[in-house]
């Protein structure tokens, strides 16, 4: 069954571990998520973009993520819709069967996002669906960055505050210098922690890390090692995901790591035999490979054990 995902965050908030939220695009994403999440005995959130969803269609990612859910039943999870832009798209996740659904409206005005957010969580929580919002822009921020420079960019602690009271949002995921993909910093990683502890003291609720693959060197070799092209990318170190749990990080979004680690597999395959073309070939190395970096997440971020 698939739980509401504030049952699962609340937990985490209250012991400080972080969940990871894996993003997934078809079978072998789901299913190593899954397995990885047994073999960790840890819980998990399953996501899904609007991307996502216009590619699988939103009844299969549904029927998918129950039928999963159904085969570990003893693993905590839940169905989350990732980015939703408009009240629309998280309408319609709730009523396909998500149970917790994010309304990015991060970027319109702060007055605008939260107005938005409130019909969306009125809504949701008439349903029993939890909600997650967006303050601020996800960037990298650089090491020259002017003192207004980041304050415009990232999360305002005040205004984070007052915008969790007035929307009743459930989660909310603060900027504090990540960014989407696998090219996330350009000189040294660099992430606002004390912003961070700054949000949670004033909101008290789960928060969630966007942006929050740490692109393995071993992913990354593994990649290369196929031809592939990876210059100049980087992402969040282990100990930068490790501080931002103890900063009050409770949910860890995770798309990119998977897609090097899976498709690294698939290039080696294809070119260690240009005549293979059955696709389990493929795949099955594919799906081992995300789940390693799954249940090594799982660990570094204290959800491993947990049920
Ligand atoms: N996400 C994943 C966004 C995926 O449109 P799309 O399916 O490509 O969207 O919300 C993350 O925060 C993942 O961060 P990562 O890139 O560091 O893995
Ligand atoms: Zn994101």
């Amino acid at each position: 069954m698939l739980l509401q995902g504030n049952e699962i965050l609340q937990k985490a908030h209250k012991e400080f571990y972080g969940v990871g939220a894996f993003n997934f695009v078809n079978y072998e994403m789901l299913r190593a998520i899954f397995e990885a999440a047994h073999e960790a005995s840890s819980p998990i959130f399953i996501q899904a973009s609007e991307g996502a969803i216009k590619y699988m269609g939103i009844d299969m990612v549904v029927d998918m993520a129950k039928t999963m859910a159904r085969s570990y039943p003893h693993i905590p999870v839940a169905l989350h819709l990732d980015h939703g832009t408009s009240f629309d798209s998280c309408k319609n996740a709730i009523e396909a069967g998500f149970t917790s659904v994010m309304i990015d409206a991060s970027h319109h005005e702060f007055e605008e996002n939260l107005e938005i957010t409130k019909r969306v969580v009125e809504f949701a929580h008439q349903r029993g669906v939890s909600v997650e919002a967006e303050l601020g822009r996800l960037m990298g921020i650089e090491d020259n960055i002017s003192v207004d420079e980041k304050d415009a960019v990232l999360v305002n602690p005040k205004e984070a505050e007052i915008f969790v009271k007035e929307s009743g949002v459930d989660y909310l995921a603060p900027a504090i210098g990540t960014s989407h993909g696998a090219f996330k910093f350009k000189g040294e990683p660099k992430l606002d922690f004390e912003r961070l502890q700054e949000v949670k003291r004033l909101t008290n609720i789960p928060l969630v890390l966007h942006g929050a693959s740490a692109i393995p060197e071993y992913v990354r070799e593994s990649f290369l090692s196929t031809g592939g092209d990876l210059k100049g990318s980087k992402g969040v170190p282990f100990d930068f995901l490790q501080e931002s749990v103890k900063g009050g990080i409770n949910k860890v979004n995770t798309d990119t790591d998977l897609r090097i680690a899976f498709m690294a597999e698939v290039r080696k395959v294809a070119n260690n035999d240009p005549t293979q073309f059955d696709l389990r070939k493929f795949f099955t190395p594919g799906i081992e490979a995300m789940k390693k970096v799954i249940v090594e997440r799982m660990h570094i971020l204290g959800s491993a054990g947990r049920i």
